[in-house]
C-alpha cells in the first residue's frame, strides 16, 4: 500500500511538526522535483505551490543560475569557519550586499544557519548589549501573542505559540507576551482603526507594569505569518512607534517570511517606515535553496557590541556558509536584476489582492485580508456572528485536503486559509491559484452543507 520511499520514511523518519503516528497510517506524500512554482509528487500530481514551500521560495524552483553558483562555489572552497581571523568571499560580498538594501542605519550582519538561530542570536546581542551599556536589568522581550519566531528553545519562548509552550516547559525566563493585532478574531465592537491602537497599547502598559529599566526589546513580525497571515490595522504600526519612542526599548523586527521582496519593498520595515535595532531574516535570503538566516544589526547596537564588547562568544559552525551565502548573493542578484520586487509592488501584488477579495463573497468566507504576496482568509459559517463551521477549528483540515486534491497547496492555520506564493508567479498561475481556492470552498461548503 504505501510505496517503497513512504515505508522507509515511516520506519526511519522523525518529521518535523507532525503527528509521526497519524503520518504512519497514512503515508506522506513524496515530493520528487519542482519547476517555477509547481511541485510534483511521486504519483505524477502537479501542485500548484501557493506556500513557496515554507514561505522561502521567493524566486520560484528550478533556477539553474542558483545551481551552477553552488556548484563553481563548492568545486573552489566548499567550508572554511569565520571564527578565527578568517573571511571568505561569500560571506563578505554578501553582507554587503544585504546591508545595501537594508534600512540606512544597519550596516552589519552576523549569519546564522536558520531563522530560529537568528533569533536565538538576536537575543544574546541584545542581552550583551544592554551589559555593555550598563544597563544589565534590561533583560526582559516583550513579543505577542500567537507570533512566531522560530522553534529552538530560544525562538520558541519568543514566539507566542501555546501548543508549542506546552512541551518543553516554555516560554524561559525573560520573556512576555502581549496582545496581538488579529481584528477578525479579537475586534469585536471596535472600527479596526480603534483596534489596532487598543492592540499597540497594551505595549505601553506591559512596559509600565515591569518597568522600562527591565525591558531589553520588542520583538514582532510586520504581519505574521505562520499565526495566520495576521496583517495589522493600519494604526497599529504608528502606535507602536509612537510607544516606543518614549522609552529606551530595542525593536526587533523578525523579517524571516517579510524579507526580500515579499511586501513588494526589499524588508517590510521599508513597507511599514520602522527603524528596527535588529532584523533576523533566513528563508528568501536564499530563496530556500540552501539554509541560511542571518541578523542585520544596526549601528547603535553594532557600535556597543563592538566599541566596547571585545569577543562576542556566539556562532555556529555555518555561520556564512560559503556554499549558502554564493547561493543567497546570487538569489539577492537576480532579484535585482529580473526587477522581482518592483513587479511585486506595481503589478503582481495588487492583481494577486484583487483576485483574493473575490473569495470574501463566497457564503463560507469571514473576511479576506492580505498584502504583498501574502493572503488569508476566514472560514465561518456564518459572516455576521463569524461561527466557526466546526469544533476546534477543524474545517481548515478539510479545506485543505480538498485543495490538495484540487491541486493547489493553500494551507491551514486553524480555520485560516493562507497563502504565500513564489513572487515569480504570473498571471494565469494566480488566475489558477483562485479557480483553485474557489472550487476548494465550493466543496468545503458543500461537504459541511453549507450551500
Ligand atoms: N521567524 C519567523 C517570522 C518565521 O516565520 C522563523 C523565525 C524561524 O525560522 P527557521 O528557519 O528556524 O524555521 C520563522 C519560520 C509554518 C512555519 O507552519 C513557519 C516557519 C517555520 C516552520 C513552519 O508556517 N517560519
Amino acid at each position: 500500500m504505501y510505496s517503497e520511499l513512504q515505508q522507509i520514511d515511516i520506519d526511519h523518519h522523525f518529521t518535523p511538526f507532525s503527528d509521526n503516528k497519524e503520518l504512519a497510517d497514512n503515508g506522506s506524500r513524496v515530493i520528487t522535483h519542482a519547476k517555477g512554482v509547481y511541485i510534483y509528487d511521486e504519483n505524477g500530481n502537479k501542485l500548484l505551490d501557493a506556500m513557496a514551500g515554507l514561505w522561502c521560495v521567493n524566486l520560484g524552483y528550478g533556477r539553474q543560475e542558483l545551481v551552477d553558483v553552488a556548484t563553481a562555489q563548492m568545486t573552489e572552497l566548499p567550508y572554511y569557519n569565520l571564527f578565527f581571523k578568517t573571511t571568505h568571499a561569500p560571506a563578505a560580498k554578501l553582507a554587503e550586499k544585504i546591508t545595501s538594501l537594508a534600512p540606512a542605519h544597519m550596516n552589519k550582519v552576523f549569519f546564522t544557519g536558520s531563522g530560529s538561530e537568528a533569533n536565538d542570536t538576536v537575543f544574546r546581542m541584545v542581552r550583551r548589549f544592554w551589559d555593555l551599556e550598563g544597563k544589565p536589568s534590561k533583560k526582559t522581550f516583550i513579543s505577542r501573542e500567537n507570533a512566531y519566531h522560530g522553534s529552538t528553545v530560544v525562538g520558541a519562548s519568543l514566539g507566542g505559540m501555546g501548543y508549542m509552550h506546552e512541551q518543553g516547559d516554555l516560554p524561559i525566563a525573560g520573556v512576555e507576551h502581549i496582545d496581538q493585532p488579529y481584528y477578525f478574531k479579537e475586534g469585536d465592537g471596535l472600527t479596526p482603526e480603534a483596534f489596532g491602537i487598543k492592540a499597540a497599547q497594551s505595549l505601553e502598559a506591559k512596559i509600565l507594569e515591569l518597568g522600562e529599566e527591565n525591558i531589553a526589546a520588542f520583538i514582532a513580525e510586520p504581519f505574521q505569518g505562520a499565526g495566520g497571515v495576521i496583517v495589522p490595522p493600519t494604526t497599529y504600526w504608528p502606535e507602536i512607534k509612537r510607544i516606543l519612542a518614549k522609552y529606551d526599548i530595542l525593536l526587533v523586527v523578525d523579517e524571516v517570511i517579510s524579507g526580500f521582496g515579499r511586501t513588494g519593498e526589499w524588508f517590510a520595515s521599508q513597507y511599514y517606515d520602522l527603524t528596527p535595532d535588529l532584523m533576523p531574516i533566513a528563508k528568501g535570503l536564499s530563496s530556500g535553496y540552501l539554509p541560511i538566516g542571518g541578523v542585520i544589526v544596526g549601528d547603535r547596537v553594532a557600535t556597543t557590541l563592538i566599541e566596547k564588547g571585545g569577543d562576542f562568544n556566539h556562532g555556529f559552525t555555518y555561520s556564512g556558509h560559503p556554499v549558502a551565502a554564493s547561493v543567497a548573493l546570487k538569489n539577492i542578484e537576480l532579484l535585482e536584476a529580473e526587477g522581482v520586487v518592483e513587479r511585486v509592488k506595481n503589478d503582481i501584488s495588487p492583481y494577486l489582492q484583487k483576485r483574493w477579495l473575490e473569495l470574501a463573497e463566497h457564503p463560507i468566507v469571514g473576511e479576506t485580508r492580505g498584502l504583498g504576496m501574502v493572503a488569508g482568509l476566514e472560514l465561518v459559517k456564518d459572516k455576521t456572528t463569524k461561527e466557526r463551521i466546526a469544533p476546534e477549528c477543524k474545517a481548515g483540515g478539510v479545506c485543505r485536503d480538498y485543495s490538495m486534491a484540487n491541486g493547489l497547496i493553500m494551507r491551514p492555520c486553524g480555520d485560516t486559509m493562507i497563502i504565500s506564493p513564489p513572487l515569480v508567479i504570473s498571471h494565469a498561475e494566480v488566475d489558477e491559484l483562485i479557480e483553485k481556492a474557489k472550487k476548494t470552498l465550493d466543496q468545503t461548503a458543500e461537504f459541511y452543507n453549507l450551500l
